[in-house]
């Protein structure tokens, strides 16, 4: 084949492979049945992009949809942290997936350790209690098309992996979490409370506007996830 006919081929056929990988996005849209989180006291909305996305603000919808978790109680809100009818304790409560808050100056200090590698701030929702398998989505409204770079505030006492999908479609591979794990401590329950940042963990290309991120929980689980503080790349 003569050499501007190959490059012909190579231009169309990369074409027709953007094309298709647009058209499955689009479909992934199209059927998705979640819908950004909101709330009395969180007024929510797709979460903005440049800016920090957070896990605890996964989409509704339910399981299936929005989420696959494990079993269908939430570990966190309304049992380790009892219903009172407080908005930090009640939180999403009737979920699957499961979640609890960063808890300052307790008389046994939690997340507010010289474990910390990174402070985390007070009262924060987090995704906690991960098991590989589980999943969750957020529908994030993008700035700008481009790539992105994430760093994630977390803790992590055996370290694993997560990934990223973008409107359905792989998007990272597998992404490797340090463990926080300090044998220091000795109280065996707070090394899940070792909060980190993993800088630049994933990188994403994004189309400006709505796309739904899905974090994959791939091995280990045993990890809390605060956020993904996304920043543009390059
Ligand atoms: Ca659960
Ligand atoms: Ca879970």
């Amino acid at each position: 084949m003569p050499r501007t006919g190959f490059h012909l081929c190579l231009v169309l056929a990369s074409l027709f492979a953007g094309a298709a990988w647009c058209s499955s996005r689009r479909d992934f849209l199209a059927q998705y049945k979640g819908t950004p989180f909101e709330d009395s006291r969180y007024h929510g909305g797709a979460q903005k992009i440049p800016g920090k996305v957070y896990c605890a603000f996964y989409d509704r919808g339910g399981e299936g949809v929005a989420y696959h978790d494990s079993d269908a109680k939430n570990n966190g809100s309304g049992a380790l942290n009892p219903a009172d009818g407080s908005y930090l304790n009640e939180f999403r409560m009737n979920e699957g997936v499961d979640i609890s808050y960063t808890k300052m100056d307790r008389k046994t200090p939690i997340d507010d350790t010289q474990y910390d590698r990174v402070k985390p701030p007070a009262n924060m929702f987090y995704v906690g209690w991960t098991v590989p398998g589980e999943w969750f989505d957020i529908t994030v409204d993008v700035k700008r098309s481009g790539w992105y770079s994430a760093d994630l505030l977390y803790t992590s006492n055996r370290g694993g992996t997560i990934s990223l999908d973008v409107d359905g479609e792989p998007a990272t591979g597998p992404l490797k979490i340090e463990s926080t794990f300090d044998a220091a401590d000795r109280v065996a329950w707070r090394q899940w409370h070792h909060w980190n940042v993993a800088p630049g963990i994933a990188k994403v290309k994004l189309r400006r506007g709505i796309n739904v991120l899905t974090v994959h929980i791939l091995t280990e689980g045993q990890m809390n996830l605060a956020y993904f503080d996304f920043k543009r790349a390059g």
